[in-house]
């Protein structure tokens, strides 16, 4: 189709050859990936921040709208409110709103109600997104939201881990305390908290496998 508002294709394609080979190193390296809940205190150059945010926002989205907001959240003391603010759900969280189920599924991973990371990390990303947009006072329709936003945190987990650094995707929850600590407009709602840095000196992770192809592909031919 072409139409006004239509630019040439720019896109990179490769030799059979070449698409096997980087297809197999893509996925070396991605494999290589680990949720990481301890940091360093290190800190990350902010271009380096706004290079994986930018990342994460050359996702595709419903009709384009790039339906999230990125707050990035480096301040010790919006630091340290936000981790009395989401240890205080988790507490509540881990002490009855879980379920024995839940609990027992988390339990191979050590988590509990402290989050000292929230204060640690150099950056805290926080991933909001506009369940419809709002500008002027004038409310318009955003699409796929969820899957727009759970798209771009794909890719900003992606970005990261090539960059070298770590995160973690923790979810607080009830996350509103975050559109009330940051002041976020009406239209805007948590969707993740990351925290990103450099991993703290010698941590373990926990040792678990992924599922083999057979589990998680299944071929129609
Ligand atoms: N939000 C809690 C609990 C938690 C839930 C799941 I599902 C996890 O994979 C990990 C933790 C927390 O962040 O500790």
């Amino acid at each position: 189709m072409v139409s006004d508002n239509f630019i040439p294709y720019e896109g990179v394609t490769y030799s059979p050859e070449e698409t096997a080979k980087r297809s197999q190193s893509y996925y070396d390296y991605m494999d290589k990936r680990r949720t990481v809940r301890a940091f360093s205190a290190k800190p990350i150059d902010k271009k380096i921040i706004e290079n994986i945010l930018m990342t994460a926002s050359s996702a595709p989205s419903g009709a384009h709208k790039q339906p999230w907001t990125f707050c990035v959240i480096s301040n010790a003391d919006l630091k340290a409110k936000i981790k009395v603010a989401a240890e205080k759900e988790e507490y509540d969280s881990y002490n009855g709103r879980m379920s024995e189920e839940w609990l027992e599924a988390l339990a191979p991973f050590g988590t509990d109600w402290h989050k000292p990371f929230l204060e640690i990390a150099p950056y805290l990303i926080i991933v909001f997104k506009k369940a419809y947009d709002l500008k002027d006072g004038v409310k318009s329709k955003n699409y796929y939201v969820n899957e727009s936003v759970g798209i771009a945190v794909g890719f900003l987990l992606s970005a990261i881990h090539n960059a070298g650094l770590v995160s973690l995707t923790h979810t607080p929850s009830p996350m509103n305390f975050l559109q009330k600590i940051l002041n976020r407009p009406e239209n805007e709602r948590a969707f993740l908290l990351i925290p990103v840095g450099y991993p703290a000196a010698d941590i373990q992770v926990p040792d678990i496998e992924r599922k083999p192809a057979e589990e998680v592909i299944v071929y129609y031919e």
